[in-house]
């Protein structure tokens, strides 16, 4: 088309689109947009992340991802809208989004999403065939208290943990590219649905890390934004005592072992009524919320 993607937010669309478009914006960007493979997925698929970069050296970084779940197609979809609006719309957004270097993985489980579209819209985990069952559970397959409650050793159950931490190409892809950014990462974030929770460490168990103040004052600060940029109400707290416990997942390993501060899992629209299947009238304001949240992640790591 006239625009060169076909990346738009009337509507979810495939994960050729999604990747066409991150392929569109480095072209189209080159002075602050690089794309980068940083790992492939159980069916062969690229991990790609796209990082927009301040251009000043030391600048703190902040990690985005989208699409652990397959089945949580608001989660791609808002975290492509914030690429959008990082980029194509860049100067509308003051001074501290342009003072970080961003990394942003869309769909973090290329595989179960594309699965989700083309045959079970309910597909939740990656597409690794375990014994007579198919998928891991990515977000109990990360390596900080690891096999805990809240995940399971069973394949065909739905929070299958993997056979061990970082068992799956994507998990472990993910860990390895964040490890390597050697401390300048201050934020991990990781959009999930449904619920309009914003959730903090821990979910391994029902208690709360040393500094949980500054990440409840934070999240309370991100929940404020997010109603007020879109009208919807978001709670926050600990991921263990306000939903379930859950071990494995992305934000405890971000906290707990590669030592970021300020880590969430926010579960985007909607408390119920749809659902996973969240309609299509709803993508751009939950995408509204989303980019609210991180622009004030943005505006508390910024050195500005
Ligand atoms: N919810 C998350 C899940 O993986 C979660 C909730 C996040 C639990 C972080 C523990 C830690 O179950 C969804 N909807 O996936
Ligand atoms: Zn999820």
């Amino acid at each position: 088309g006239r625009k060169g993607h076909r990346m738009t937010w009337q509507s979810y669309h495939p994960l050729a689109d999604i990747h066409g478009y991150l392929d569109y914006l480095a072209q189209t960007y080159p002075q602050f947009v690089t794309l980068q493979t940083i790992g492939t997925s159980v069916e062969g698929r690229p991990l790609k992340v796209l990082k927009i970069s301040s251009n000043r050296p030391g600048s703190p970084a902040i990690w985005i991802d989208g699409g652990i779940h397959a089945r949580e197609w608001i989660s791609p979809a808002s975290v492509t809208y914030i690429i959008n609006e990082l980029t194509e719309n860049r100067d509308a957004h003051g001074e501290a989004v342009k003072n970080v270097d961003w990394y942003i993985l869309p769909v973090l489980n290329p595989d179960g999403y594309e699965y989700s579209h083309r045959v079970d819209r309910l597909w939740r985990k990656n597409r690794h065939v375990n014994g007579k069952c198919a998928g891991t559970d990515l977000n109990r397959n990360f390596g900080y208290k690891w096999g805990g409650v809240g995940s399971s050793r069973e394949p065909c159950q739905e929070t299958f943990a993997g056979s061990h931490p970082f068992s799956e190409p994507e998990s472990a892809a993910v860990s390895s590219f964040i490890q390597n950014q050697a401390g300048s990462l201050k934020v991990y974030l990781s959009f999930h649905s449904y619920g309009q929770y914003i959730l903090h460490p821990w979910g391994y168990i029902r208690a709360v890390p040393r500094d949980h103040a500054d990440l409840s004052r934070v999240g309370r600060n991100i929940a404020t934004a997010m109603y007020q940029a879109g009208g919807a109400s978001y709670t926050v707290g600990g991921a263990a005592a306000m939903l379930y416990p859950a071990a494995g997942a992305s934000d405890d390993w971000a906290k707990g072992a590669a030592r970021i501060k300020y880590t969430y899992t926010i579960e985007l629209r909607d408390r119920g009524s749809f659902g996973f299947i969240l309609p299509v009238q709803y993508i751009l304001p939950t995408a509204r919320e989303a980019l609210a949240a991180v622009k004030t992640l943005a505006s508390e790591i910024a050195n500005v």
